[in-house]
């Protein structure tokens, strides 16, 4: 049997010459943001990757294959939203052989950019350890598919709707470098500092290219996590956010959501209380990251080329 992998041509021909191609995940099109911007962001992204001199390629599983290159049909498809499944690790299989639509996740793109062979993948925030995981033992996969999967993601750190501390310990323990983009503080989405030091900076795409490589050299087999902060303007303090992710938490502990609807709960719930001010630094971070996702995807090809 074959592998149910559909590259657009353009991206079959960028993968097989070695030019820079920078995956993007659907998930944060499908259940991330809302319609109609989560559309616009969509192709807002792909124009911010080839602007910078790469190929976007966005994920997702339609019609029994994961696809990867999605035309503006597929697009407007996820962005819609209806019957589209969120796909982690587990869910991948389950998905194609019943050839339902799904948007993948970190951990799903990350492993259809692996089989794609495209090393580099941008995003805004990362599944982590949920606040309260000691009772609830909520811990996305996404942590664990970056201590496997040897692709370089790019965030803007992790959310404060997560436990940020235990996040970083989780990480350390499964030994994904965590490197903050020039700064010695790990970003936290919204917030340009978690208050917290990130264990490892880079500076320029070339540093984060040379560990990218070198890592692959080891056969250490797993990905890094960059931590991109956010566009200062676009940054909202965190005292101003605090107050809403109370509510949310409180509205999800009140409602019993688990599992999968945690994450897409906390994300519409903190919209929905910030009337547009959430949306529109999430807009400005994932378009900063998918540049700077870019830069890196260059600096691997030109490492290599060199
Ligand atoms: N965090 C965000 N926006 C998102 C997500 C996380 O700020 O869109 C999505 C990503 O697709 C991520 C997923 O991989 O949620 C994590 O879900 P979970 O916590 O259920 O593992
Ligand atoms: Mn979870």
């Amino acid at each position: 049997m074959t592998l149910p992998l559909a590259l657009a041509p353009e991206i079959a021909a960028a993968c097989a010459e070695g030019r820079p191609v920078v995956a993007l995940e659907s998930t944060i099109i499908s259940h991330g943001l809302p319609w109609p911007d989560n559309a616009a962001t969509a192709r807002a992204l792909e124009d911010d990757i080839r602007a910078e001199g790469a190929l976007p390629a966005t994920i997702a599983v339609l019609d029994g294959a994961v696809r990867v290159g999605l035309d503006d049909r597929a697009l407007e498809r996820l962005a819609r939203g209806e019957g589209v499944r969120k796909l982690s690790r587990a869910d991948l299989a389950d998905c194609l052989i019943r050839r339902e639509a799904g948007a993948t996740t970190v951990a799903a793109t990350m492993i259809c950019a692996r089989l794609a062979g495209i090393e580099v993948f941008a995003t805004g925030g990362i599944g982590g350890v949920h606040r309260g995981a000691e009772q609830s033992f909520d811990v996305s996969a996404d942590l664990h598919e970056l201590a496997r999967t040897a692709v370089t993601v790019v965030a803007a750190g992790p959310k404060a709707i997560l436990d940020i501390p235990k996040t970083l310990e989780v990480l350390e323990t499964l030994g994904v470098p965590v490197i903050a983009y020039g700064q010695d503080d790990l970003p936290a989405f919204w917030s340009r500092s978690s208050g917290l030091r990130a264990p490892l900076r880079a500076d320029t795409p070339a540093e984060v290219a040379a560990a990218h490589l070198m890592r692959a050299r080891l056969g250490l087999g797993g990905g890094q996590l960059v931590a991109n902060p956010i566009p200062a303007e676009a940054e909202i303090p965190a005292a101003d956010l605090a107050p809403v992710i109370a509510a949310a938490l409180a509205e999800a502990a009140a409602r019993g959501i688990a599992a999968k609807a945690v994450t897409p709960f906390l994300l519409a719930e903190v919209l929905t209380r910030t009337e547009g001010r959430s949306l529109r630094a999430n807009v400005a971070l994932v378009r900063a990251n998918a540049r700077l996702g870019a830069r890196i995807a260059r600096a691997i090809a030109a490492a290599r080329a060199g």
